[in-house]
């Protein structure tokens, strides 16, 4: 069989017997998957031997890059010497405790113990018990709502997808479940009209005041947020919006739980999100970076506050995973995370490519299709709108970007769309020359839209 015909076979071979998540099967069916085949660096290549710059490192998880042989051979290792065993009842592995240890050293100082679990959304489900259980155990029991936001994402789990704000998953399953509740986004692109970014960040904060007085504070256990929303379309909040949402979690007890699924480990330049906008979380959901992808791991850091109450008034905490600090993983998570202080990842991108990817970036909202360019670190968005003054949405929302979002796989770079934003988040280790490469394909793809949507009839 030749290359081409393997290739074919696979298509025909996904088609028949493969669901894929959030895809429509039958569109796939019709359409072939791109079947990627191998990765080096930035770059990934596909199965019709197309190379690719990867702007969303993987699903934002790639973060040391592809084809690091060194965790490799640190699995095959782990895997030869033990690869499984569990966490529980009084067990535990070498390479889950050294990670623990180095968890508590790269996050922020009242982290000083973890919860380990196979996935963000596995950490989301656990941070639930975790905040519930923490009040029951503070003797007040009543206090379980926990408040999300609308467009925010925390998984696909019934949990994670209920605390999620995608409307579109919660009426695919009789979502949310209850107990759970959800403000506004600090999205000023979208809503913010006639206000300056900062008092638009004041007021989104403020409806979690609202929220909670509605609902009665000895009924409200915490509020979960993505420090920059990622999936629903890096949402970067104004610089106000962080500041008083701590100042409302203080004033009334309420936990407060960043999930740095996709901010953590470098992504805006500090190790996690909440240090980059100033806040104290008590709780910390991680996955996808802590092992750069190379293996599944997620997992929660328990701030003193909880932790201390869990551990001195606690017994047993009935929760757990099969693969909760899974030996083999662990090992990676832990030789990924020392890579990344090796190659002092963190600081390039707060020093060197976060800054020079936002300067090039930034020179794209000159496009007449870009409504707004905007990022943080190495996190980035476009917002594709029909006019730029006054400001005028493509209707109906999301058919623009999907249509972006294929010519950049023509142009050789993959860049996500939600709805019309098109977002990117490469890999930590990406050079200048790749960075420059990566917005001259992005101007390109964007180019090559704006003819596509002339020739159709769209403008
Ligand atoms: N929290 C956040 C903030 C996430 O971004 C999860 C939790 C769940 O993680 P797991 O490992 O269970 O997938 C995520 C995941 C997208 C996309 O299309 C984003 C995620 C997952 C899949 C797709 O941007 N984020």
């Amino acid at each position: 069989m030749n290359e081409q015909e393997q290739f074919r076979r696979w298509q025909q071979l996904d088609a028949a017997h493969f669901l894929h998540p959030f895809s429509d099967t039958k569109q796939i069916g019709e359409r072939g998957t791109r079947i990627i085949t191998r990765g080096e660096g930035v770059y990934l290549y596909d199965g019709e031997g197309r190379k690719l710059l990867d702007g969303m490192s993987g699903l934002w998880c790639v973060a040391v890059g592809y084809g690091r042989s060194e965790l490799a051979d640190v699995a095959a290792r782990q895997m030869n010497e033990l690869p499984y065993y569990n966490s529980f009842f009084q067990c535990a592995t070498p390479p889950a405790i050294e990670l623990a240890a180095k968890l508590a050293e790269v996050t922020p100082p009242q982290f000083q113990h973890v919860f380990f679990t196979g996935s963000g959304s596995e950490s989301v489900d656990t941070v639930i018990r975790l905040a519930r259980r923490y009040w029951q155990l503070e003797g007040q029991p009543e206090r379980n709502i926990i408040i999300g936001r609308w467009n925010g994402y925390h998984g696909s789990t019934i949990a994670g997808a209920s605390l999620g704000g995608m409307k579109w998953m919660h009426e695919q399953g009789l979502l949310p479940m209850p107990g759970v509740e959800h403000i506004n986004q600090p999205y000023w692109f979208e809503r913010g009209a006639g206000l300056t970014p900062e008092e638009f960040g004041l007021r989104a904060a403020r409806e979690l005041e609202q929220c909670i007085l509605t609902m009665g504070p000895e009924r409200v256990a915490a509020f979960i947020g993505e420090p920059v929303q990622g999936a629903g379309g890096v949402i970067i909040p104004p610089a106000s919006y962080w500041p008083e949402i701590q100042r409302i979690c203080d004033q009334y007890g309420i936990l407060l739980i960043s999930d740095e699924v996709i901010c953590g480990f470098g992504r805006t330049g500090q190790w996690f999100g909440c240090e980059h906008f100033g806040t104290r979380p008590d709780l910390m959901t991680m996955a996808k970076a802590l092992s750069s992808g190379y293996l599944p791991i997620g997992g929660v850091m328990v701030g003193d506050r909880v932790a201390s109450t869990l551990i001195a008034k606690g017994g047993e905490f009935a929760h757990g995973f099969t693969y909760s600090a899974h030996p083999v993983c662990s090992a990676v998570a832990l030789a990924n995370l020392q890579i990344i202080q090796r190659e002092n990842l963190v600081e390039h991108v707060r020093d060197t490519a976060g800054p020079r990817l936002q300067q090039r970036w930034a020179e794209l909202a000159a496009h007449p299709l870009v409504g707004e360019a905007r990022g943080v670190g190495l996190l980035g968005a476009l917002e594709l709108v029909k006019a730029k003054e006054p400001r005028t949405f493509f209707e109906p929302r999301g058919k623009v970007g999907e249509r972006c979002r294929d010519n950049a796989i023509a142009n050789g770079l993959v860049m996500r769309a939600t709805r019309d934003t098109m977002i990117i988040a490469p890999p930590l280790v990406i050079t200048a020359a790749e960075i420059d490469e990566l917005v001259e394909k992005a101007w390109r793809t964007l180019d090559m839209t704006l003819a596509g949507l002339k020739q159709d009839g769209w403008l």
